[in-house]
């Protein structure tokens, strides 16, 4: 029979090894948490993350995962182990030794707890400081309006009263009798692919969320106060993107596309909407509120 000092040996490289083997097996999804934009419909990682951003959300997501599962491990051994070592025997009365004060224990799970809550504060803040920062000069400006139940999506040129926007106005989504949905008919926002992109994230009646899924990131959509979201897209490939904020009876239905592609075939389709004479600025008059007397708003007759 192996001694325990034979045991112990043994056990630190069995156990990274059969560590090492559990991660060799794993799919690209699930060493990303579960996330979703980091394997493709075969099973196989993407060579590219699909914005300059995910892997950095992934990171924070799976590491604190992984020492969220330590101490876990831990406690849970630990309230295993008293469980079973101090449990009842046979002819035990009255109540236990009691124990108080124990300073040693007491420091230990004050001090624990608070390197824990730090840390997770600190990576979280270091992060969102990134994601939050804005580009002052993007390479495409665009404004993403919610509606109830859909998207309108303005690409900025560069005149400055925005007579050489471009513009695509989307309704819901529309499902067949059978549930399906036409992703074709659907509101499709088109980025150029390794661009810096700054979205303009507005409203036209309630509170609606931007969510492109596999980006990793959603934002709130307000009236009276804009939102923005800046990142470069580093994939190409279509994107599910849905509204991730209650808005209403069709909430469900307030999906849209997303297409990052070469540059040529982002300038290609600006044009397109310019030549059916989708152009020019898509402002606050198809704003559902902006009818309401006393909200301030122009009518769209006093603005044209
Ligand atoms: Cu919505």
């Amino acid at each position: 029979m192996p001694s325990k000092r034979h045991l112990r040996r043994v056990a630190l490289p069995v156990g990274l090894g059969a560590g090492v083997l559990l991660l060799a097996g794993c799919t690209p999804q699930e060493l990303n948490g579960f996330l979703p934009g980091f394997m493709d419909e075969n099973g196989n990682a993407y060579a590219e993350p699909a914005t300059n951003h995910t892997d950095m959300v992934s990171s924070l997501w799976v590491n604190s995962w992984i020492v969220l599962l330590i101490v876990g491990v831990i406690t849970w051994g630990l309230m295993g182990w008293a469980a079973i070592a101090y449990r009842r025997r046979k002819g035990q009365t009255g109540l236990p030794v009691q124990m108080r004060y124990n300073m040693p224990i007491e420091i230990f799970y004050t001090i624990i707890p608070l390197i824990l809550v730090v840390g997770f504060f600190f990576f979280t803040a270091r992060d969102q400081v990134t994601l939050e920062t804005q580009t002052e000069n993007p390479d495409v400006s665009i404004t993403a309006t919610g509606k109830q139940w859909s998207w309108d999506f303005e690409y900025h040129g560069t005149a400055a009263d925005g007579s050489d926007d471009v513009w695509t106005m989307g309704v819901q989504a529309q499902p067949a009798a059978n549930g399906d949905i036409d992703q074709a008919a659907l509101p499709t926002l088109y980025l150029p692919v390794n661009k810096s992109v700054k979205i303009q994230l507005e409203s036209r009646d309630v509170i609606h969320s931007f969510w492109i899924i596999d980006f990793l990131y959603k934002k709130d959509m307000y009236i009276g106060r804009d939102n923005y979201w800046s990142f470069t897209p580093t994939r190409e490939g279509t994107y599910q993107g849905k509204c991730a904020e209650l808005c209403g009876e069709y909430h469900s239905m307030m999906l849209f596309n997303v297409k990052v592609v070469s540059d040529a075939e982002y300038e290609d389709y600006l044009a397109s909407l310019k030549d059916k004479g989708q152009t020019g600025p898509i402002g606050d008059e198809y704003d559902r509120l902006s009818n309401f007397p006393g909200t301030g708003a122009q009518s769209s007759e006093e603005k044209h």
